[in-house]
Parts: C-alpha cells; sequence; structure tokens
C-alpha cells in the first residue's frame, strides 16, 4: 500500500480532538499507511529570509508532521496577498473586492517553490501525494520541475469561478496552467467541474478526451467532482455529549416561547451575512406574526481580520444587527443576537438542535460543511429545516433543503417565514432524506472516492514531465 503524503496550507495533530472532521479523516488514512503531513507552521519567524525558512519534523503517532515557517514578507505576499487578497475574491466571484498587487504573486511563487524544495527530499518513490487548496495550485508545477514522478492529486475547497471571471486574473494562463501538473484535479461540486473544463478548453486550447480527462501541455488531468462531507459518526457522537446536550437545553428553556434561526460562520464577505440580516429584517416587516417570536442567533467567528475587505464588512455587519434591534426590539425580545466569536466545537451540534431554522445563505461557497453540521444534528422526530443558499456547493446534494436566493430578500424573508411554518410531516420527510445523504457522502466516502480514482488514473508518462512557465513579467526573486 503506497504512502500517503498531504500537504495543506495549514495542518493539525489528527490525534487532537479539535483538529476537527477533515483532519481527523485525513489523520485516518495517514496513520494507517504511516504518512507525511506537509505544510506552514503557522508561525511568522524574523529568524528566517523570505524562500529560505529551515524544515521541522515531529512524529503524531504514525503520521510525520513536517513544517515550515514563513518569514514576514512571504506571509504578507504568499498568504494575506495572493492567496486571500487575490484567489480567495476572485475564485469567490469577487473581482471587486481583488487586490491584483504584482508582488503578491513573487511572494506565492516563492513560498510553493519553497515547500516544493523541503518536501522533495522526504518523499518515497510510490508515495501518493494530495494537495490542498488555492493557496498551493502551483506546488506540483515546482514539485515536476525538481524531477518528482509520484503521482499527484489536489482537491479545491473553494468554487471554481466561469472562465471569463477566471481570465480577468492578470496571470490567469500561468495559474491555470499549472493544474495540469497533477494527475487528478478534484472540485466540489459539478458546477465548479464544468467551469473549469470550459476555460481548460477554451481558454488553455485543452483537448477533451471524454471521461473527465483533459490533455494539453504534452500531459493529461482528470477532473472530477468530489464533494466533501462531514465525519457523521464524530457529530453524532459529540452531538450525544453532555456539553452539547446542555447547551440545546439552556437555549430551549432559554427561548421556550420564541423560535430560534441560527446562522454560524466565518465572518467572510463570501458568506453572504449581512444579505441575512437584511432577510430577517424582511421577515420582521411583512411578516409581523414573527415580531416577539422569531430570534436569530448569528455566531460568526473573526477571520483574516488584517484584510481590509474583512474590517469593512465587520463594520457593515455591525450597523445592521444595531439597527435591527434598535428598530424592533422590545424590552422583552431582542431579534438578534450576534456574537462575533468562535464557538466550541462541542457546542456546535447543540445549537444547531436548538434551532427551528438554520440559515446557511452564502452568496458562493465551495461546498459549506455547517448545512451539514446541521442536517446531522436534528432531532429526526422534530426536526427542524434548513434554509440553504443556491450557491453552495451543498445546494447540488441538499436538495430537500429550501433553496434561496440571498440576494433576493423578498424570497428569502418568504422561504424563511415557510420554513418556520413548516408543518411537522414536510420536516420529517425532507430531514429524512437529507440525512441519508449527508450520512452516504460523509467525508471518509470523499476521501476514499478521491484516493482511489487518484490510485486508479493512469500516471502521465515520466518522460514527459511537466516544466512550470515563469509568469507574465519574468522570474520572481
Ligand atoms: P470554510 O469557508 O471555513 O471552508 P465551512 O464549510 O463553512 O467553511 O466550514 C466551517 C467549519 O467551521 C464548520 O465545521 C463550522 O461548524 C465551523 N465554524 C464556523 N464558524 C464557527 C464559529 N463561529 N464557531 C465555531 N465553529 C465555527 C472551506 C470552504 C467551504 C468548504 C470547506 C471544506 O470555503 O466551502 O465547505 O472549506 O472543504
Amino acid at each position: 500500500m503506497s504512502r500517503l503524503v498531504v500537504v495543506s496550507n495549514r495542518l493539525a495533530d489528527p490525534r487532537k480532538p479539535a483538529a476537527g472532521g477533515l483532519a481527523v479523516a485525513l489523520g485516518d488514512t495517514l496513520s494507517r499507511t504511516g504518512g507525511l503531513w506537509f505544510g506552514w507552521s503557522g508561525v511568522v519567524s524574523e529568524h528566517c529570509q523570505p524562500g529560505e525558512c529551515q524544515l521541522q519534523t515531529r512524529q503524531a503517532g504514525r503520521v510525520t508532521l513536517a513544517t515550515v515557517d514563513l518569514a514576514a514578507e512571504d506571509h504578507a505576499a504568499y498568504y494575506q496577498g495572493y492567496s486571500n487578497s487575490v484567489l480567495w475574491p476572485v475564485f469567490h466571484y469577487r473581482l471587486d473586492l481583488a487586490d491584483m498587487h504584482g508582488a503578491y504573486l513573487d511572494g506565492y511563487r516563492r513560498v510553493n517553490r519553497m515547500f516544493a524544495a523541503k518536501l522533495l527530499p522526504l518523499l518515497q518513490d510510490d508515495d501518493i501525494i494530495w494537495v490542498h487548496d488555492y493557496h498551493l495550485i502551483p506546488l506540483a508545477a515546482e514539485l515536476r520541475s525538481l524531477g518528482c514522478r509520484q503521482r499527484i492529486g489536489f482537491f479545491l475547497h473553494i468554487p471554481v469561478p466561469p472562465p471569463l471571471l477566471l481570465a480577468a486574473l492578470p496571470q490567469h494562463e500561468w495559474l491555470m496552467r499549472a493544474f495540469f501538473a497533477y494527475d487528478l484535479v478534484g472540485l466540489q461540486s459539478e458546477a465548479d467541474v464544468a467551469h473549469f473544463r470550459r476555460y481548460m478548453i477554451n481558454e488553455a486550447g485543452a483537448e477533451d478526451l471524454g471521461d473527465g480527462r483533459l490533455a494539453a501541455f504534452s500531459r493529461e488531468l482528470r477532473v472530477g467532482a468530489f464533494p466533501i462531507g462531514i465525519d457523521v459518526q464524530e457529530f453524532e457522537r459529540l452531538g450525544r455529549a453532555s456539553e452539547a446536550v446542555q447547551t440545546c437545553e439552556a437555549l430551549r428553556a432559554e427561548y421556550a416561547r420564541r423560535q430560534l434561526l441560527l446562522g454560524i460562520d466565518r465572518l467572510d464577505y463570501s458568506k453572504g451575512i449581512p444579505q441575512r440580516v437584511r432577510a430577517f429584517r424582511q421577515l420582521l416587516e411583512k411578516y409581523p406574526e414573527n415580531r416577539h417570536s422569531a430570534t436569530l442567533i448569528m455566531i460568526a467567528s473573526p477571520s483574516r481580520d488584517d484584510v481590509m475587505a474583512y474590517t469593512d464588512l465587520r463594520q457593515e455587519l455591525e450597523g445592521l444587527c444595531g439597527a435591527i434591534n434598535g428598530d424592533y426590539g422590545d424590552l422583552d425580545w431582542m431579534p438578534l443576537r450576534y456574537i462575533h466569536r468562535i464557538v466550541a466545537r462541542r457546542r456546535v451540534p447543540g445549537l444547531c438542535r436548538a434551532a427551528r431554522v438554520g440559515l446557511v445563505t452564502p452568496l458562493r461557497d465551495g461546498m459549506n460543511l455547517v448545512a451539514k453540521e446541521y442536517v446531522v444534528s436534528q432531532d429526526p422526530a422534530d426536526p427542524g429545516v434548513l434554509v440553504l443558499s443556491r450557491f453552495a456547493g451543498a445546494a447540488e446534494q441538499l436538495k430537500d433543503a429550501l433553496l434561496v436566493n440571498p440576494y433576493d430578500r423578498e424570497s428569502m424573508a418568504d422561504a424563511i417565514q415557510t420554513a418556520l411554518h413548516m408543518p411537522l410531516e414536510e420536516r420529517q420527510q425532507r430531514h429524512a432524506r437529507l440525512l441519508t445523504h449527508t450520512r452516504e457522502h460523509d467525508v471518509h466516502w470523499w476521501r476514499r472516492s478521491f484516493l482511489q480514482a487518484l490510485q486508479g488514473h493512469e500516471a502521465n508518462d515520466p518522460s514527459t514531465l511537466f516544466t512550470p512557465s515563469p509568469p507574465p513579467g519574468g522570474e520572481p526573486g
């Protein structure tokens, strides 16, 4: 059995309970094969030069964790810059928020090159390498240029926008060509696959070989949808534990006369949080019977505070929340509780179970795991209703949710009204179908299907080793 090597921007000790579903799922396989997990340590170091930080390794059971610090300049250009101020907004269709700063690309490429150079000596001949997410798109190209011949798969956790939006990226040819250094590219949804294929065929001149296979730059690539799931069993276990049960009971007691609605997100502009507050305001305006009853709890964890677009979002949201409570609140009822904090993972199932309506309404999302966590947390005998944006990857799978357009305040308010008043039998039927799908397509199913596809993929002829092209503007330092 081949050893698995996982590469991601951040890594987690898979033995620690706080690591979460993805880390646990990857950790399972890593532990079985005695694997290696490589990535950034999370440390911004003053002791190394850009592109030249030291490798550190430590054991976590049978898994080797190999990490590299980042110099401050690299952190600013690779992580905050190109990854989070260019790729994140563009891939979430927000060209208006992209900060196309030339120096960011230099740092992005420098860090990917450094990672490739540090990782290469750790690799064994029959390793299977699985690279994760937008921070590391050019990693395989850099590895190949150093002579790496192992199979390499890539999974993108965020959406792929339509070709014309991708083409707005100044270095799109360079970036997209780098995908051909992989053997398999996994995306979250069929919509993402369609966009990716159309870009490669129309903009990069790739040949469509059918069956998800594309040929270009003397290489063959397979692309497919592998929608990520949650660790259902682990989440159910959490839901039965005392902290989740107490959280649910305390909320139900406090809000005995109310109907709770819940939103849990990272505070990110892709999550459609202000739009959700506006739709809730519209609900109170249009359906006044919900006043003194419907209460929205919104827990938005701090995220990327040092990127400008996030500071603006926070201010906008605080204004909206203050206004709704000021305009509609009463001595014995506040319509909205906004909490700008991360809540302990152990409490999340209890929060979800107490909520009659789960509001998952991103403007664009690769998948959105909160939608699946909400489904799994419900009491099947008296389940709540999931209101889900049609623009979340999860909407392709969770068709029994109430699907909404988060840009349309009026129809979203109507959907919330429907959710609040949905008869028990319909709630049960919808929930049963959502639960079956979420169970069958859990995180272990996702990991197995991706790795089977990667292992089954006919490897590219090693003599056609991919050579990365320099980005426009010449070789970065
Ligand atoms: P994210 O955008 O981070 O991930 P998402 O899928 O929404 O996220 O998952 C977030 C996780 O963090 C969930 O497990 C949720 O419970 C937890 N969480 C969020 N806010 C929290 C809070 N305030 N307190 C406590 N816990 C909180 C990216 C992509 C997604 C994709 C995932 C996985 O953007 O589209 O689903 O990767 O591929």
